[in-house]
């Protein structure tokens, strides 16, 4: 038997596809873990497409069993390889984050739907397939954490993606903030610190990216990980909430196990804005103390905005590029708030009427595809693209880079790289602009 696993990729979206792409094009583990999860010998051929840079090939094998794997801006291209594939008579698996949101949309275009994580629900479906009855949906939200695979990241091309392989220690969030997408996913404890140790070790690396959607959340757990870290002698760098900035012994040990950098969602300079999402760390007056703190214990902040919320109005949006200077972060990106299926946030706007859009492939970050309040979404959309142009003007790159805490250390280079993959990003070639 034959099976093919795809990551499908929102063929519209130009950003993450072109030269400078692996300069900030993280690893995703995504297709590298669903390989993981097949039993040995069950397939005789197994191919492995990462559509960010490879192509989907209807006809050049015939395959058993396609699994395909998407996010919501990634949907209408997966739907189509999924349609291709069933007309070739191939048996098709659909799961991912938006096919947890939209279950029965996405059997529409597959045989079985996998709802939540494939940690249980990939061996539970082979079995069964292998027995001749496999079931329309597999739902099993709750997956041991000690259980998790090691990825088979050697199996998946690195192609355009920055050569930093990526880890998780702990999938869970303590935060519900309304437009998440991640905490509908990912629900468990920690893995057991040596098993996280194990792998790194393994990946006889320098420098790790660590996708745990709040690295810093469980204090003591990240207190003993970043202890057992140190040996290792890495570089490392994660996600965490503002709060991080607070806490100097957090701090102290992040920086001796190597953690040289951490990407805050800041999300808004608006306090009512925060408070509209349920953002849990509200103080925007905070943010400046939040990033000097930081970087007094030698670690970068690259902060994340995003653009849209109730309370935005055209004039604090136009002004964030240099509100975002004067925060002196040492990298920035922005995203144009988007009501993803599942989250609480497309929920309210559904019920409310203010959805412009279904057609998925919009919902990619760079697109308004609801009513925001105070402008239209057209404005919204090129105040956007504006905002990215100011804040990755040369000028503002180079300063950024040259007055950041690495700029001392050969790893200013990364930093430098970094802001000019940004700079390329392509936000400006999108096609698909409302
Ligand atoms: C690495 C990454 C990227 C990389 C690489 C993406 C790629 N396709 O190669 C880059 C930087 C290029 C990227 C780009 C984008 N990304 Co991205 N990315 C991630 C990130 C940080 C890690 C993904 C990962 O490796 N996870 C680890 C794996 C193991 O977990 P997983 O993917 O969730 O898979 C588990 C389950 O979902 C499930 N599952 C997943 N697929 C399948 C398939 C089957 C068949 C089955 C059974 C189960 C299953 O089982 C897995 C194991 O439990 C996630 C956030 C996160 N922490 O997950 C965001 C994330 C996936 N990205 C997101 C977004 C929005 C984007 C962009 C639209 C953003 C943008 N405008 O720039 C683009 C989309 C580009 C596109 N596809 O067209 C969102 C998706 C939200 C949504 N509902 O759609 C996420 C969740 C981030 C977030 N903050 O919400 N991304
Ligand atoms: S802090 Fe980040 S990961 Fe946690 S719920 Fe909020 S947006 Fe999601």
């Amino acid at each position: 038997m034959k099976l093919l696993l795809i990551h499908a990729w929102n063929e519209t979206e130009v950003a993450y596809r072109g030269r400078f792409s692996s300069l900030l094009s993280y690893p995703s583990l995504t297709l590298a873990v669903l390989y993981s999860l097949v039993p040995e010998g069950m397939f005789g051929q197994i191919d492995v497409v990462d559509e960010n840079s490879q192509r989907v090939q209807y006809d050049r094998t015939h395959y058993d069993v396609v699994m395909i794997s998407f996010e919501t801006s990634s949907a209408l291209s997966a739907y189509r390889h999924a349609d291709a594939f069933r007309e070739r008579g191939s048996y098709v698996v659909c799961g991912g984050y938006h096919a947890t949101a939209m279950p029965e949309e996405a059997l529409q275009h597959c045989d079985t739907v996998i709802i939540g994580p494939a940690e249980i629900s990939i061996p539970a479906f082979l079995h069964d397939f292998a027995a001749g009855a496999p079931k329309a949906r597999y739902h099993n939200p709750i997956v041991c954490a000690a259980e998790y695979p090691i990825p088979a990241r050697d199996v998946v091309t690195k192609h355009r993606k920055l050569r930093i392989p990526a880890v998780i220690a702990d999938r869970g969030c303590n935060n519900r903030c309304k437009y998440c997408s991640m905490s509908m996913m990912w629900r468990s404890d920690p893995r057991p610190v040596e098993s996280v140790v194990e792998e790194v070790r393994s990946l006889h690396t320098k420098m790790v990216i660590f996708y745990d959607p709040n690295f810093f959340a469980k204090r003591e757990y990240a207190l003993s990980l970043m202890k057992a870290l140190e040996p290792l002698h890495i570089l490392w760098a994660s996600n965490a909430t503002a709060d991080f900035g607070y806490d100097h012994e957090l701090m102290e040990a992040a920086y001796r196990s190597g953690c040289r950098g951490v990407l805050i969602g800041l999300e808004s300079l608006n306090t009512s804005s925060l408070r509209s999402v349920g953002k849990r760390f509200q103080e925007t007056d905070k943010y400046k103390t939040v990033i000097a703190n930081i970087h007094s214990h030698g670690m970068a902040v690259n902060g994340c905005f995003v653009l849209g919320f109730d309370s935005d109005t055209e004039e604090e949006l136009l002004a964030l590029p240099e509100r975002v200077d004067r925060l002196g972060l040492d990298l920035c990106r922005f995203a144009v708030l988007t009501p993803y299926p599942g989250t609480k946030l497309y929920e309210d706007y559904e019920k409310h009427g203010r959805i412009l859009t279904h057609e998925w492939s919009r919902y990619n970050q760079h697109t308004a595809v609801f009513s925001p309040v105070n402008l239209s979404a057209g404005r919204l959309d090129a105040i956007y693209r504006q905002v990215w142009r100011e804040a990755y003007s040369w000028k503002r790159v180079l300063r950024r880079t040259f007055t950041s805490p690495w700029r001392f250390h050969p790893y200013v280079f990364i930093l430098l790289g970094a802001n000019i993959g940004f700079k390329f990003l392509g936000i400006d070639q999108k096609r698909n602009a409302s």
